[in-house]
């Protein structure tokens, strides 16, 4: 019997949702950063083995949002549960449940998908501290299932695939097997030079920062040229993302180009111009333009 399905992977910013699809997937498809709300998008990839097909979905964290794109992400990943036949909720080591992760659960209270706990990094955790919260979490929800994890390490994913499986109903293979993400080259291509910006950057920079791709081309001799805006909030932060003598800039490019030669496989000319679109991250016809719409 073969079964397939979607399974969304939601929770706060920043608990490892993104490196858990990666893990999965074996492959880099969503960006990581250690800085909250990397994910800005609904991610799609395929896991195809001969027995099941699952879906993955890859969302934004979950958070109090303060300008219409963080609205937007949050709006996404609430969608997200809607269209799923299983939710995997991620959270980290923790005391006791926090608020975030309490106003997430109460949506999920009444939706009539299981929803399986992952405790994620338990890599940097104790037994103890793992125990406490799987005792904590279970009295405050109903899950099906709960899994300690380390999507970095690779720890209990295999569990994981076990678990998840049993949870799938039968379905047929909604994608080819070579199928492994809905999102296109250029999306990747876009993400990966944020991620080299978020890495790089500090403090409310990154933060503001948007990718949009003008071109990519590949060449007769095989070789990609990619030329991409770097858009930031204020004219201020202009300076601080080109640097001293533009190394930070070069620093970003060097970065995302080493990261796009290896996706695409390829040899990779990438320039970026910084440029300066005052708070576009409040404005419903950029966000549009960049991408950020549902
Ligand atoms: N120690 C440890 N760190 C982890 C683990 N999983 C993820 N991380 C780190 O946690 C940080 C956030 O990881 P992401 O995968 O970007 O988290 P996310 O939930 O997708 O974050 P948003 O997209 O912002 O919502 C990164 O620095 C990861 O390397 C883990 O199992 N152990
Ligand atoms: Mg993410």
């Amino acid at each position: 019997m073969f079964k397939s399905g979607f399974v969304t992977i939601i929770g706060r910013p920043n608990v490892g949702k993104s490196t858990l699809s990666n893990y999965i997937m074996g492959e880099k498809l969503s960006i990581v950063s250690s800085k909250p709300q990397t994910t800005r998008n609904n991610i799609h990839t395929i896991l195809t083995r001969d027995d099941f097909q699952v879906v993955f979905v890859d969302t934004p964290g979950i958070h109090k949002p303060r300008h219409k794109l963080g609205e937007f992400m949050v709006k996404i990943a609430e969608e997200s549960i809607k269209e799923v036949d299983i939710i995997l909720f991620i959270t980290t080591p923790d005391d006791e449940v926090g608020r975030g992760d309490q106003y997430i659960l109460e949506q999920l209270r009444n939706v009539n998908i299981p929803v399986i706990l992952l405790i994620n990094k338990i890599d940097e955790s104790t037994p103890e501290n793992i125990a406490k919260t799987i005792k904590n979490y279970s009295e405050f929800f109903d899950f099906a299932e709960v899994i300690p994890i380390s999507a970095r390490k690779g720890k209990n994913i295999d569990i994981l695939l076990d678990v998840m499986k049993k949870y799938l109903p039968e379905g047929p293979k909604y994608y080819p097997d070579d199928m492994i993400t809905d999102k296109q080259e250029r999306f990747i291509v876009m993400e990966i030079i944020r991620e080299k910006a978020l890495r790089l950057l500090e403090q409310e920079v990154p933060h503001g920062i948007a990718i949009e791709i003008l071109s990519m081309k590949k060449d007769r001799k095989g070789i990609y040229n990619i030329e991409a805006n770097l858009l930031c909030e204020k004219a201020s932060h202009k300076p601080i993302i080109i640097g001293k003598g533009g190394s930070k800039l070069k620093k970003i490019s060097r970065y995302a180009r080493m990261d796009i030669e290896k996706f695409l496989d390829s040899k990779v000319y990438l320039r970026i111009w910084v440029k300066v679109k005052e708070e576009w991250r409040d404005s419903p016809f950029l966000l549009k333009e960049l991408g950020y719409k549902d």
